[in-house]
């Protein structure tokens, strides 16, 4: 099973908001993004993406470089990246409500567990240990992320790089999402999808998934062995 993080393991996608506001007031900008707009803003995938787009789309400093020749929206990205490790870190976001026990039921039947997201590494590393403590990289042998791919969701790169990774057939793989651009990336990989509704992709079009789950906490062994 290889797992979506942001939306599927946990709600997270409210503390990336709140970083990348904090980012933007640390860097002197007026910038503020709201509920609404971050929900519209979420069909980009990948947060120095999002950023570069909203400089796109408003034009604010769209030549903004450093002396390094760093975009604007490369070293934003940094620093919201280093704001939001800090709040997850301290075990500000927990994990979906059922997904725990999945992950230790799973693991204990000796189920292949990956990961492929579009969040950056430092993400999942202080996501997860604050969750499920260091041994999480044992549970996650395999992790795919952020810019291990040039493509990110809903390109299939982010799961042929897990899949790869795994030495496993896609068809042998099961991915576990929570937004359209999530499942149209495991679905172009060859996956089947299992998709769970998430809050902020809760009007996403989930099309091509064998089960929508209402939440995480549908997800069971029985299932698994329902569609397998
Ligand atoms: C969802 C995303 C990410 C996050 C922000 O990832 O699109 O970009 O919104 O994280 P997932 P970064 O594939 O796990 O649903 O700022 O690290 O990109
Ligand atoms: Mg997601």
């Amino acid at each position: 099973m290889i797992f979506d993080v942001d939306g599927t393991l946990a709600e997270t996608e409210e503390y990336h908001r709140r970083a990348f506001n904090v980012a933007f007031e640390e860097f002197g900008l007026d910038w503020v993004w709201d509920d609404a707009l971050y929900r519209d803003l979420l069909k980009v995938t990948g947060g120095k993406e999002r950023i570069a787009h909203y400089i796109f789309r408003t034009g604010a400093m769209k030549d903004s470089m450093d002396p390094d020749g760093r975009s604007l929206a490369f070293l934003l990205h940094q620093k919201k990246t280093a704001i939001y490790t800090e709040m997850v870190r301290t075990g500000a976001v927990p994990l979906r409500a059922g997904i725990g026990d999945f992950l230790c039921a799973a693991a204990e039947n000796g189920i292949g567990l990956a990961i492929a997201t579009t969040t950056s590494l430092p993400n999942i590393e202080a996501l997860l240990g604050a969750t499920l403590g260091s041994q999480w990289r044992r549970m996650f042998p395999v992790v795919a992320a952020g810019d291990m791919v040039v493509n990110k969701k809903p390109a299939p790169d982010i799961y042929q790089l897990a899949v790869n990774l795994l030495d496993q057939n896609a068809e042998d793989c099961i991915a576990i999402e929570d937004s359209r651009n999530g499942v149209q990336s495991a679905l172009a990989a060859g996956l089947r999808v299992v998709a769970v509704r998430s809050d902020f992709a809760r009007d996403d079009d989930l099309q091509g998934s064998i089960r929508q789950l209402p939440d995480c906490t549908w997800l069971s062994l029985e299932l698994l062995r329902e569609i397998a």
